[in-house]
């Protein structure tokens, strides 16, 4: 299949394009370095040295001469990048993962609001009138999240939630509640995909995913140049990949409030698989399709038990702290999101274990002087005035 991979220099683009390279699709990638950028704005990086992508994708075709990735740097914004490339390639299938990812950056004040939703939402609407124009039976499998959800009170189901109201009864869109600016423009991208797909018999798969974690996938490992984009700070380190560097340098496991918040979480390999059984199993031709993507559920309190748990097996003391919540979440609250979709389709969880996270945390501790203790803890709060 030709398969375009858009947001392909991301912690999850590049393993996605490596993964399906591998397995013989023709990739192409596509990313305009933005979150490359916020890092240089924000003085954070990566925890392990990442090559730039011309150099890497250099560095995959050289030893894979025959599943060649090829590179376009571009921006959505610029619609006539997009048209040009999407009527010269008409792809099968896109991933599109291309957006700002972090919901504290989000939250730092207006400016970053705006440029959250202005690059994910007119990016994605951009993306939408390409495969319009040029390839409308191609499908389109975009990064949505779970976020979307919030913590409603009842069950989450995949997408769709049928209601009876007043002895009427209706299949609707599940609602959405946010934890963020940026879990707010996925929501709209969300609802403009599902416009597309009904009004225009677009294909359209919108995975919600929950917190990815882990340093490396199969490719990553193959070499130091394939490595992908693992961050720990304040701004783009998700939960279970922080604490584990905080378990690793012997610093306290920093849980926001008292840790009763849940989330549903999955391994970077899962992802790689839950995009390949997207690709062969597609939306249909005026299909909206949702697939919640995660694998497990657990409070934050207890993620941070486990680690400490699975530290203690190899001697490290861990202390947990609780800090004062700088978002604006739920403290205790009913979560029960189903994820039967992926399952069904035959994906085999590979679950948060011990052995995990033990060679999560030695694998940090072996590069610790990369890291910048300045990055960790907090510092966008989610009701700060004046910004
Ligand atoms: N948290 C802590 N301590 C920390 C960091 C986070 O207690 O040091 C808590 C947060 O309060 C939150 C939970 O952990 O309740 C998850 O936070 P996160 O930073 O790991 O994840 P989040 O900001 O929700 O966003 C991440 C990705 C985003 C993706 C989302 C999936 O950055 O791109 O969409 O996970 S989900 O959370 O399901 O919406």
């Amino acid at each position: 299949m030709k398969i375009l991979i858009i947001g392909a220099d991301g912690y999850l683009g590049w393993p996605t394009a490596m993964r399906l390279s591998s397995k013989g699709h023709k990739v192409y990638g596509v990313d305009n370095f933005s979150k490359r950028k916020i890092e240089l704005e924000n003085g954070i990086k990566p925890l392990f040295k990442i090559e730039t992508m011309h150099n890497r994708t250099k560095e995959w075709n050289k030893t894979n001469p025959k599943k060649k990735i090829e590179f376009h740097y571009g921006d959505l914004l610029n619609h006539r990048f997009i048209y040009q490339l999407v009527s010269k390639i008409k792809p099968d299938a896109i991933i599109h993962y291309g957006e700002q990812p972090s919901a504290p950056y989000s939250m730092v004040g207006r400016e970053q609001a705006v440029f959250t939703q202005h690059n994910n939402v007119i990016g994605n609407l951009n993306l939408i009138f390409a495969i319009k124009k040029y390839c409308p039976s191609t499908h389109l499998i975009k990064l949505g999240t779970m976020g979307v959800y919030g913590t409603p009170n009842i069950d989450i189901e995949e997408g769709y939630l049928r209601i009876k109201h007043k002895n009427r009864s209706d299949l609707i869109q599940f609602p959405v509640k946010p934890h963020s600016y940026y879990h707010l423009s996925k929501a709209h991208d969300s609802l403009n995909l599902s416009f597309a797909s009904r009004v225009w018999g677009l294909r359209v798969t919108d995975l919600n995913q929950g917190v990815v974690y882990g340093t490396e996938t199969k490719e990553t490992i193959l070499n130091d140049k394939f490595k992908t984009s693992f961050h720990y700070d304040h701004l783009f380190g998700t939960v279970i990949n922080r604490f584990c560097l905080q378990a690793a340098i012997g610093k306290p496991l920093t849980i926001y409030g008292k840790g009763a918040q849940v989330r549903t979480f999955l391994n970077i390999e899962d992802t790689l698989n839950c995009i390949q059984l997207a690709i062969k199993n597609p939306a249909k031709r005026g299909e909206f399709k949702v697939r919640n993507q995660f694998t497990e559920i657990f409070s934050i309190e207890q993620l941070a038990k486990k680690i400490k748990k699975a530290s203690q097996k190899i001697n490290l003391k861990i202390n947990i702290k609780h800090l004062k919540n700088p978002r604006h979440e739920m403290a205790k609250h009913y979560y029960k999101p189903s994820n039967k979709s992926f399952l069904k389709l035959g994906l085999k969880p590979k679950l948060l274990s011990d052995e995990f996270l033990i060679s999560e945390i030695k694998k940090i501790e072996k590069i610790k002087s990369n890291i910048d203790l300045d990055t960790i803890d907090p510092t966008v709060k989610w009701d700060q005035k004046g910004k």
